[in-house]
């Protein structure tokens, strides 16, 4: 009965419930792969219910993709992949992914956003980033196709860029034999 009334979408969606907490908007070229199958967004549920994903919208502004149903639990990490394939195969089974229908929103190499609505059309979570977000002196981020994912540090904070940083546990050089591992996906963020 409970189930029942969980798909049926009887539990709103309040502000701060749903959260976007990871991006790899630029993934390693050199040892992921391409954009087209490497890009992916991570969501968290920070609120205290099960979450039903059905018929959620994911947007970068232009293209547009409808998530398929997934009954999401308090503090559990989801993630949407470009290419599910390619995912799994660069960060091994037994990560929450999530499908979706529709058009991969090509999360842009300079910047872009990422916006989550509801059914009805209401903004669930939004974050607009740049390249530039956790750049050196240089002017160059980690998470700007060096291996790093953008990660969001205070999953209850705003979506500034005073609360996004480059992941910290991604492989430090292509000739590591090591695991792969660029961000967190799945999983509470390395800050
Ligand atoms: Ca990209
Ligand atoms: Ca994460």
């Amino acid at each position: 009965m409970i189930q029942a009334l969980l798909i049926s979408g009887l539990v709103a969606l309040g502000p701060g419930d749903l959260v976007v907490s990871e991006i790899m908007y630029n993934p390693d070229g050199a040892t992921l792969g391409d954009d087209n199958n490497m890009e992916w967004v991570e969501l968290y549920n920070a609120s205290g219910e099960t979450l039903s994903l059905g018929g959620l919208m994911l947007s970068d502004g232009n293209n547009q993709l409808f998530l398929q149903n997934h009954l999401m639990v308090p503090g559990e990490y989801v993630v949407f992949c470009a290419n599910t394939g390619a995912f799994t195969e660069a960060y091994g089974p037994g990560i929450s992914i999530v499908g979706w229908d529709g058009t991969w929103i090509k999360l842009s190499n300079q910047g872009d956003s990422v916006i989550i609505y509801t059914a009805t059309g209401e903004v669930v979570d939004e974050v607009s980033y740049s390249d530039q977000w956790g750049a050196d002196d240089d002017g160059r981020s980690p998470a700007d196709g060096d291996g790093s994912s953008l990660e969001k540090l205070d999953l209850s904070g705003g979506s500034s860029r005073y609360n996004w940083f480059p992941s910290i546990d991604y492989a430090g050089s292509i000739l590591d034999d090591g695991p792969v591992c660029h961000g967190t996906p799945g999983m509470p963020n390395s800050l």
